[in-house]
C-alpha cells in the first residue's frame, strides 16, 4: 500500500444503496486531473473466492463482523491511496461503513455488542491515527421508495432479499449524519444533491456540483 505525500481536494460521495454513486462518478470521468476510486464492492464479492457480501446477507449474524471488518480495510486502502492528480472523488468513506452500515447493524441486533465495540474500536483508531483527507460530501440525497424500485429493477442477485425498510432505515442514518448531525461528527462541508431524478434529467443535477469539486483542478 503506498502513502499519498501529496493532498488532493479529495471528496466522498456519499448516499443510499442505490443512490447513483457510480453514475455520479462516471460523469466525471470526462475531467482530467481528477482520479475516481469506485467503491470495491467486486472485492467483497470475491475475496480468495468467497463472496462476502453475499455471505452478509445470507446470514447477517453470522458475518456481519467479517464483512465489516473487510469493509474497513478496503475503504482505508482507498482513503490511503495516492494519486498523482490534484482531485480525488471516492464512492463512500470509511464515515458511511460506521455511521451508517455499522450503526444499523448495531441498532438491529445484527452484530452482538462485543463486535460493535471490536469494529467502533478500530473505527476510532483509524479516525484518530491515521490521516483521512476529506474536503467535501457529496450527498446524493433519495427517496427510499425510489431507490427500493432502481434496486430491484438492476437485480444485483445478493440485494434480492433487501426489504424497502432496510433502505428507510439506512436513509434516515445518512440523513442523521449528513444534515440532521444528530450521531456523530462530520468531516466536511456537505452538498446535497437530488437523486431521485431519473438518468435523462440527473446530468443537469450533476453539473451544478462541477464547480466546487473541480475548482482545485482549473
Ligand atoms: P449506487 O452506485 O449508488 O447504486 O451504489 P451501490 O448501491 O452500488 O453501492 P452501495 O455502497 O450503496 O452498496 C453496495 C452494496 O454493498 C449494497 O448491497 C450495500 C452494501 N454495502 C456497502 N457498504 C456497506 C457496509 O459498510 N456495510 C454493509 N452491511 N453493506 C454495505
Amino acid at each position: 500500500m503506498s502513502v499519498s505525500k501529496s493532498k488532493p481536494f479529495t471528496v466522498f460521495v456519499e448516499g443510499n444503496i442505490g443512490s447513483g454513486k457510480t453514475t455520479f462518478l462516471e460523469h466525471f470521468r470526462q475531467f482530467e486531473d481528477i482520479t475516481l476510486l469506485t467503491e470495491p464492492v467486486e472485492e467483497w464479492r470475491n475475496l480468495r473466492g468467497w463472496n462476502l457480501l453475499d455471505l452478509m446477507y445470507k446470514d447477517p449474524a453470522k458475518w456481519a463482523m467479517t464483512f465489516q471488518a473487510y469493509v474497513s480495510l478496503t475503504m482505508l486502502e482507498m482513503h490511503r491511496r495516492s494519486t498523482s492528480t490534484p482531485v480525488k472523488l471516492m464512492e463512500r468513506s470509511i464515515y458511511s461503513a460506521r455511521y451508517c452500515f455499522v450503526e444499523h447493524m448495531m441498532k438491529a441486533g445484527t452484530l452482538h455488542p462485543a463486535q460493535f465495540a471490536v469494529l467502533d474500536e478500530w473505527f476510532r483508531f483509524i479516525h484518530q491515527q491515521i490521516p483521512i483527507e476529506a474536503d467535501l460530501i457529496v450527498y446524493l440525497k433519495t427517496t427510499p421508495s425510489v431507490v427500493y424500485e432502481r434496486i430491484k429493477k438492476r437485480a444485483r442477485s445478493e440485494e434480492q432479499c433487501v426489504p424497502l425498510t432496510y433502505i428507510e432505515e439506512l436513509h434516515k442514518l445518512h440523513e442523521d449524519w449528513l444534515i440532521n448531525r444528530t450521531h456523530a461528527e462530520c468531516p466536511a462541508p456537505v452538498l446535497v444533491i437530488d437523486a431521485d431524478l431519473d438518468l435523462s434529467q440527473i446530468t443537469e443535477e450533476y453539473r451544478k456540483s462541477e464547480h466546487q469539486i473541480l475548482r482545485k483542478a482549473v
